[in-house]
């Protein structure tokens, strides 16, 4: 093989872009409530044992090249753009001035903020720690959030309590701990209540992420349906402003089925965001683009949301892979996971209006001859027992959908 030069390279990734065809364009692409994250797209592609493999991207890059991708949202937490020093100072308002312009010069809009309230060293002890006044500094983050939101025009705010938890026994008590963080979340609201009313806009969606291990060895709010529990627990004074943003990968890590994590929140009413990626059972937030592992998974995922009429956001929460470079972020990790995502969402309205799948679901429900003696479990099972069939049926079906031999795709050797 001739090696390809340092000059070629970009060319040649390019060149295979292109080539692998059935890209949507920028205009198709902004159709849908997708967003992407300053963190994602920054990500330099270190962690614990990985040296960085990229330079870390201003937001200025990222809005522009979000634009002219077709990604229409953008979401930040606030330290990816304000350096934790600057928090609150006229650096912060000069910063957010900035974003505004870079929004708007780009048709891209801010659908969402997020508190990090998990990095840096003041979170050692989670924002609910014991002394009150890193509480006190956590409401104000979390406020500030807020204004930061309303400023840049968002909908949503994201809590990820990262660091809600604990390395060593006996240090936490968990009870407290969990009341101390409902303050925190009360003040957000309540200061959301406050400021949306004075700039007469509607109060931000405010949705709690879970993520069952990492960084902490053991987390105070493990799963979504921890959560929903912590929702409805009395503590929080505004309940009704808080939901829940599930992300995929979390649910999956903890060997969850994400699509049933996703409708125990949807019957609750609170599936507010979602933040979309993929991976593996029972490893490390991996976080690796939507569909790249489990695209059959994801395709059923999706018909449960589009047939419940989910209409919030898909939040890009992924990490470019550290083998992709600065060049390869904007060329191939955000344009393939978009359009993987709109393959996935549009394949999913087929799944749902498919006459097989269609007929083989009705009948499943119309179920068979009503017997007699309607306590004769053994008489019951016979008269549905065909119909049960489907199952594995309509298992196959999807399959045949995600690969394309519903529309006549055929494989076969020789013939
Ligand atoms: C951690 C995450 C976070 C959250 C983000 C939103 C860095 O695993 O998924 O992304 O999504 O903090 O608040
Ligand atoms: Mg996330
Ligand atoms: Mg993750």
């Amino acid at each position: 093989m001739t090696p390809i030069a340092s000059k070629d390279q970009q060319g040649l990734v390019s060149r295979l872009m292109q080539a692998c065809g059935g890209a949507y364009s920028p205009e198709t692409r902004r159709k849908y409530f997708i967003s992407g994250p300053q963190w994602a797209a920054s990500y330099p592609g270190h962690a614990l044992f990985h040296a960085p493999t990229r330079q870390e991207v201003p937001f200025e890059v990222v809005i522009r090249k979000f634009g002219e991708i077709g990604i229409g949202y953008w979401t930040t937490h606030d330290t990816d753009v304000i350096p934790t020093e600057a928090i609150g100072t006229d650096r912060q308002a000069e910063i957010v001035a900035r974003i505004k312009q870079s929004l708007a010069a780009n048709d891209v809009r801010c659908s969402m903020v997020t508190t990090e309230t998990f990095h840096h060293a003041v979170w050692a002890g989670s924002p609910a720690a014991e002394q009150p006044q890193i509480r006190e500094y956590a409401k104000y983050r979390v406020e500030n959030t807020v204004d930061i939101g309303h400023q840049l025009g968002a909908s949503f705010a994201v809590y990820w309590p990262g660091s809600l938890g604990y390395f060593v026994q006996g240090a936490i008590e968990e009870t407290q701990t969990l009341r101390w963080y409902a303050e925190a979340l009360n003040a957000a609201c309540d200061h959301d209540i406050q400021s949306a009313a004075k700039l007469g806009r509607p109060t931000l969606k405010h949705c709690l992420e879970a993520k069952p291990f990492e960084p902490q060895a053991e987390i105070l709010l493990p799963t979504s349906d921890a959560m929903l529990a912590f929702i409805a627990s009395g503590l929080l004074t505004h309940a009704e402003m808080v939901g829940l943003n599930p992300e995929y990968l979390h649910e999956l890590m903890w060997g969850a089925a994400p699509r049933a994590a996703l409708a125990r929140a949807l019957l609750a009413g609170k599936l507010f965001h979602f933040d979309i990626n993929d991976g593996y059972r029972l490893k490390h937030d991996v976080d690796i683009g939507v569909g790249l592992v489990n695209p059959l998974d994801w395709l059923n995922v999706l018909v449960l949301l589009r047939s419940h009429q989910y209409n919030g956001p898909f939040n890009l929460d992924f990490k470019p892979p550290r083998t992709t470079s600065n060049f390869g972020v904007f060329e191939v990790s955000f344009p393939t996971a978009v359009d993987r995502f709109i393959t996935l969402w549009e394949m999913a309205g087929e799944v749902i209006s498919d006459p097989i799948m269609q007929e083989a679901t009705e009948a499943l429900k119309a179920g068979g001859p009503r017997v007699t003696d309607s306590k004769d479990a053994a008489a019951i099972f016979e008269a549905n027992k065909e119909l049960l069939t489907l199952h594995e049926l309509i298992a196959h079906r999807l399959v045949q959908i995600l690969i394309g031999q519903h529309r006549g795709r055929t494989f076969s050797f020789g013939a």
